[in-house]
């Protein structure tokens, strides 16, 4: 078995140990490292680690690249952050050469930029679609991961790339009925590849978040009725989306190196342009007229407006009233306007950014019920049943979000040091540091894993930082001739608290149940998973590399 690229016997056939076994395996399928997932982090990484000379491959569930953009291709699916900014920086080229044709890009377009960037890149000769990763197990002996494909492949790899994202293992609840439903049974994130149509019929939504706030516009102006079952109310602010102006397009393009340095240094990574200012400093008129401001240019920035909202529930709050009362104007039916208007500080669940969202509601074919009132009882041949109400549709549209950031990872029967399962380890939440890497799993690295700043920032940032980071440690460890990395208990155990003690003092973990608990999965144990602030964590990550890779251990 091969140490590291310059020790490759190519061509040979021996006889390896296997969890099933003796197994005949050809040196076709041992590899320093394998990615598992082809979306923006497992495309990266695999160009960068190419570029090391290591051998390596990726597998991919799905039939082609693009991640999260491939699977959600719901109607109205469109990133929330600037075009300019979701997107790769790794080469000015690549940058210079793509056009966004909009200010938010639609799915469609995404997922033909990460067709492009494979293309580009040559990097689909090295990657296997349609094959899902089933087991990963540790061989402590040997020092090398031993996996297990759905297609009854095995594979070897002495490092182990998790990039499968977090937002990939889509969410469907245990509804009783659920598959007596004779009707179009539809999940945003696991949408058809063939055009819906829901001319003439009636539709169900259940869910009211980013995915569900995307989709009803559309949805409503081509069904018969559409109703739309919300258990939580959720803030959003409109996108103001509109075709990319080419004058910013061609300042920004530029100047892009000082642009995206500029946005990194925000909390978030992206370009928001924090107010200074607290909401309670102001007088009722400016702050007014601020959050007027903010929204009317739309979008996330809006959770920006005063640089307090995130941290005191007072300030929050004036953002709730303001957002309470643009609805109500918007909303003409009062008891639906009110059923709009969240209950919870602004922000602690990701806020939504929408086309025509709350207006959809003034459409005499679309009604709201309010499932926290009355709860769902059960789904039925043509429809459902909740506490007052039978409800029939042809179609019902599942937009009840994802198993975040563990839930892709969990997928995988993973087996580290002494027989230690990732299961076992993770069962009160995800301890790992720094986001990247989990004590007992040597060599096996997470992207954007649970614990890194990943959902809280611009996703592509974040997966270029990581994948950055794992590349030059891999780089230093084949400079140094090491041959394994791992963390200690002792490094996770305070980098969790870290993220923890941060998130505490916020309004994140002021009681909402959003999915960066994990509250919105039964059962899930609820841990704050991202950690808040990119510039402090790359910081951190700078830090850590500059001392040898503290809290890292070499073999
Ligand atoms: P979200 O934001 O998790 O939204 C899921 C929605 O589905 C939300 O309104 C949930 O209500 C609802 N839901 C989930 N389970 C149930 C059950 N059992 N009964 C009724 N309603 C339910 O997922 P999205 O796909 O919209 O967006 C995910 C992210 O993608 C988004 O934040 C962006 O970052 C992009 P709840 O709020 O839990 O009461």
């Amino acid at each position: 078995i091969s140490l590291w690229p310059w020790q490759h016997s190519h061509g040979l056939v021996y006889r390896t140990i296997t969890r099933t076994g003796c197994n005949l395996m050809s040196t076709e399928n041992n590899f320093d490292a394998v990615i598992i997932g082809a979306g923006f982090a497992g495309m990266y990484a695999l160009h960068k680690i190419r570029g090391l000379g290591f051998k390596v491959k990726a597998y991919e569930r799905a039939s082609d690249v693009g991640g999260t953009w491939f699977w959600n291709r719901y109607p109205g699916a469109r990133c929330d952050v600037n075009s300019l900014e979701y997107s790769y920086q790794f080469s000015d080229e690549l940058q210079q050469e793509w056009s966004w044709s909009e200010r938010y890009s639609s799915q469609p377009e995404i997922l033909s930029y990460a067709k492009h960037v494979s293309e580009r890149f040559d990097l689909r000769k090295d990657i296997q679609f349609e094959t899902k990763v089933t087991q990963l197990e540790y061989d402590e002996n040997a020092e090398v991961w031993h996996g297990q494909t759905d297609r009854g492949e095995e594979f070897t790899s002495r490092i182990m790339i998790m990039a499968t994202g977090c937002l990939s293992k889509s969410n469907t609840p245990q509804f009783e009925g659920l598959n007596q439903f004779e009707g179009q049974l539809l999940h945003t994130a696991q949408w058809p590849h063939t055009e819906v149509d829901f001319a003439g019929k009636d539709v169900g939504v259940i869910g009211t978040g980013s995915s569900a706030i995307q989709l009803i516009p559309i949805v409503a102006d081509q069904a018969k009725t559409l109703t739309v079952f919300q258990r939580t109310a959720n803030f959003s602010i409109p996108a103001h989306n509109s075709d990319m102006d080419k004058k910013h397009e061609a300042q920004v393009k530029a100047n892009y190196k000082e642009f995206r340095a500029q946005n990194s240094l925000q909390r978030s990574a992206i370009g928001m342009v924090p107010n200074p200012v607290s909401a309670l400093e102001v007088s009722d008129e400016e702050r007014e007229q601020t959050y007027e401001e903010r929204w009317s240019v739309g979008g996330l920035p809006f959770a920006a407006t005063f640089n307090d909202l995130g941290i005191d529930r007072r300030a929050n709050s004036t953002a709730v009233d303001f957002v309470h009362r643009k609805i109500k104007d918007i909303v003409k039916d009062e008891q639906t306007a009110d059923t709009l208007c969240p209950d919870t500080v602004l922000g602690c669940k990701r806020l939504c950014v929408d086309s025509n969202y709350y207006e959809t509601f003034n459409r005499s074919n679309v009604f709201l019920v309010d499932i926290k009132q009355n709860p769902i009882k059960n789904i039925t041949h043509n429809g459902l049943v909740t506490a007052d109400k039978e409800f029939k549709f042809d179609s019902l549209i599942l937009a009840t979000g994802f198993d975040a950031m563990t839930g892709a990872l969990a997928d995988i029967s993973i087996t580290g040091r002494e027989k230690q399962t990732l299961a076992s380890h993770w069962s009160e939440g995800p301890q790992n540091y720094l986001g990247l890497m989990v004590s007992g799993f040597p060599n096996m690295f997470t992207i954007t894993g649970p614990g890194s700043p990943s959902v809280l920032s611009n996703m592509i940032v974040a997966i270029e930082q990581h994948v950055n980071f794992i590349t030059n440690l891999l780089d230093f460890m084949k400079q140094t001739q090491r041959k394994t990395v791992e963390t200690s208990e002792k490094a996770e155990t305070e980098w969790v608290q870290q993220v923890n003690a941060i998130a505490a003092q916020t309004l994140y973990t002021s009681g909402c149940n959003s999915w960066y608990l994990g509250a919105n999965i039964p059962g899930k144990p609820r841990i704050f998973m991202p950690h808040i602030g990119f510039p402090t964590y790359v910081e951190k990550c700078n830090e850590v590399a500059a001392q040898d890779y503290r809290g890292f251990k070499f073999s």
